[in-house]
């Protein structure tokens, strides 16, 4: 489905966004063990890109990645299950929130090996292969303003367009806020590269309106100054698509997705815990089994 669908748009931000401030309560209540790193600000980007997919399309996501399997189309209860550590969970709760994957509905996972960061040699090596060979695989990189505390202006040199345009691979850049925009952007990419186009790279402008992680609510960092944190914060992608709505279609979506999260929180806590005696099981392909003894 690649058409414009205002309603469809606005539910998957709003989901995503309440999906992320359920799973801080949850962060602090105890439940989720070990902290995430929040969506929160950059749904507009998850929502316009796989608007523009369809299910058989493959995604991978990155450490921040909730908004990318919830868009995607998985179901968030057993997504919430599976950050809470839960065998009803995605992947029985080995996952978590870094490692979720639903190959049901093309989500390979998210990886949380910061490889593809727009300054590592890996990612100008995969643009020169996916270039090369042509494969149709389109980047979208997030750019939120900051690697953890340090600001984009102190770490990247030249611009994140030009290294894919250094390969030959078409760059554009889009606001991600409104998702929209990143919507339009990628069908046409996703229409390019479908009629036998190779790679492309979309950088969507972002803003992460939380801490980098949950750990940050407990340590004052200060790297953002509350100036720009209130600026960032004021193009919210959930007003953005919202304000597209009729006042009573945007209240029926909320409340229908309060009462899907509702209905997910509680799935969540009544799954059980693994059982700590199959915490091998799973490591390793068929044919082989973990040694569990000496020798
Ligand atoms: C190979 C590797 N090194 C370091 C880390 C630790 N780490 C986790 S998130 C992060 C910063 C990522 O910044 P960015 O790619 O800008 O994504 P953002 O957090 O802004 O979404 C780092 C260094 C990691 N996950 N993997």
């Amino acid at each position: 489905m690649t058409g414009s669908d205002p309603l469809r748009l606005y539910r998957t931000v709003r989901l995503i966004r309440r999906f992320e401030e359920r799973a801080i309560e949850l962060v602090r209540a105890g439940e989720i063990v070990g902290g995430i790193h929040p969506y929160l600000g950059q749904e507009g980007i998850a929502a316009g890109v796989c608007a523009a997919l369809d299910r058989e399309d493959l995604v991978t996501g990155t450490h921040r990645g909730h908004g990318h399997v919830l868009a995607k189309g998985a179901d968030p209860a057993r997504m919430l299950a599976e950050l809470c550590g839960r065998v009803t969970g995605l992947n029985r709760g080995r996952g978590g929130s870094m490692h979720a994957a639903d190959f049901g509905v093309g989500v390979l996972g998210a990886v949380a090996e910061e490889g593809g960061a727009v300054n590592e040699g890996m990612l100008l090596e995969a643009f020169n292969l996916a270039a090369l060979w042509r494969v149709p695989v389109l980047f979208v990189c997030e750019n939120n303003g900051y690697a953890t505390t340090m600001p984009v202006e102190g770490a990247v040199a030249g611009t994140i367009a030009g290294r894919a345009t250094a390969f030959g691979m078409p760059a554009a850049a889009v606001d991600g806020q409104d998702p929209e925009a990143v919507r339009e952007v990628t069908a046409a990419a996703v229409a390019r590269m479908r009629a036998g186009g190779g790679p492309e790279l979309i950088e969507a402008r972002t803003y992460r309106f939380d801490a980098h992680h949950t750990f940050e609510h407990q340590v004052r960092l200060d790297y953002r100054p509350p100036e720009e944190v209130a600026e960032g914060r004021s193009r919210d992608p959930v007003d953005i698509a919202g304000a597209r709505l009729d006042p009573a279609a945007r209240a029926e979506v909320d409340a229908a997705v309060e009462a899907e999260l509702d209905a997910a929180v509680e799935f969540a806590l009544a799954g059980p815990h693994p059982d700590p005696a199959t915490a091998l099981d799973h490591l390793y392909a068929s044919g082989l089994t973990a040694r569990t003894g000496g020798g």
